[in-house]
């Protein structure tokens, strides 16, 4: 398995064009940095069962901020943010919980918060905070803004149960903000789209990309990932596509494109899966066979992408891509579209 080491600086910049190339060509578009996992239950400040799924933001002192799931020993899971000046090692990582489920005045996280997906609002000069509420109802959707990471301003639930794997796009269109979300409904799993004049109140309610039957590697049930990444030639997204099998599931990754200006209208979508556990610390853990991104960053290049992603719902791991190169890679391998939902 190739992997760059990105500590290594004066290897930095020929490993990240080999990355480049061979992402080009063919899937795994992604290379694993090769000091995975680079956030483990042992990096933590206190003691916890695991770290995963953390969503990631790019702050404006440069350092970059996961705000990761952290599970208790308890089970219930909190979010607890670790900073780093590269991204890579030297995570400062808060001392205590970050933000904690707060059951009193929000009943829908009796049972915790999970997965956030961060996403920077210019127009509220705020980060949007879209993450999993557990309780007996199920999992719902949540939101919070915040400006430092230290305090937050919750909206709580605003999509009921069953609901989870939501991203707030980061302006309006046509004066309404959007989510991506992915209820369960009698017609399955698959990604929606919502609007809302106030972040509060949601309607307008689109299927954008449905999960496939059968034996496709994304049947019956997928999901965002990280926050789709705004290209030229649209909204560049990365999700989740769940095949059961005799002996458990396999969450693996694959692609799809939207339209800048209207992202319900599905403009591709890739066949097959770009990116699903191969290494051991993916393949074993709490859950084994699973990758699960909730945040990238993109550098300042404009194109290489820091895909920070859960392995195995036991730790954190990090894998470097490029825009152009998934770009081409969907128009090589995308299925025809008939409509507006692929
Ligand atoms: C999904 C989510 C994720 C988790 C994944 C694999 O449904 O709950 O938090 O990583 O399952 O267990």
């Amino acid at each position: 398995m190739s992997s760059i080491n990105l500590v290594n600086e004066s290897a930095e910049s020929i490993a990240l064009e080999e990355t480049r190339l061979k992402a080009c060509s063919d899937a795994p578009l992604f290379t694993r940095y090769s000091g995975n996992p680079i956030l483990s239950r042992e990096s933590w400040p206190y003691p916890i069962n695991s770290v995963f799924n953390a969503g990631a933001v790019l702050l404006a002192d440069g350092d970059t901020l996961l705000l990761c799931r952290v599970e208790s020993r308890t089970g219930i899971s909190h979010l607890c943010a670790a900073r780093s000046a590269n991204g890579i090692n030297g995570w400062r990582i808060d001392s205590e919980p970050t933000m904690v489920a707060n059951p009193r005045e929000y009943p829908e996280e009796l049972w915790g918060i999970e997965d956030p997906r961060i996403t920077y609002v210019p127009e509220l000069e705020k980060y949007a905070v879209a993450y999993t509420s557990f309780a007996r109802g199920g999992p719902g959707v949540s939101l919070a803004l915040t400006k430092d990471f230290k305090t937050f301003e919750r909206f709580g639930v605003i999509m009921q149960p069953e609901d989870k794997d939501a991203a707030l796009l980061p302006r309006k269109f046509g004066g309404r903000w959007a989510l991506i979300h992915r209820p369960v409904t009698t017609l399955g799993a698959h990604m929606w789209i919502s609007y809302s004049p106030d972040l509060r109140h949601w309607g307008s309610h689109k299927v954008i990309l449905e999960a496939r039957r059968g034996g496709w590697w994304d049947a019956n049930k997928i999901g965002l990932c990280s926050p789709p990444i705004e290209t030229p030639k649209g909204w560049l997204t990365i999700y989740h596509g769940v095949r059961q099998t005799a002996s458990g599931s396999i969450y693996r990754l694959g692609l799809a494109l939207f339209d800048l200006e209207r992202p319900e209208i599905c403009l591709q979508r890739g066949d097959s899966w770009m990116f699903g556990p191969e290494e051991q610390y993916e393949r074993g853990g709490d859950v084994k066979d699973v990758v699960f991104p909730c945040g990238q960053i993109v550098d300042a290049d404009g194109d290489t992408v820091r895909l920070y992603y859960g392995a195995a719902d036991s730790t954190m791991a990090l894998a470097i891509g490029s825009i152009r190169c998934m770009l081409a890679w969907l128009e090589a391998h995308t299925s025809p579209v008939e409509g507006s939902v692929c």
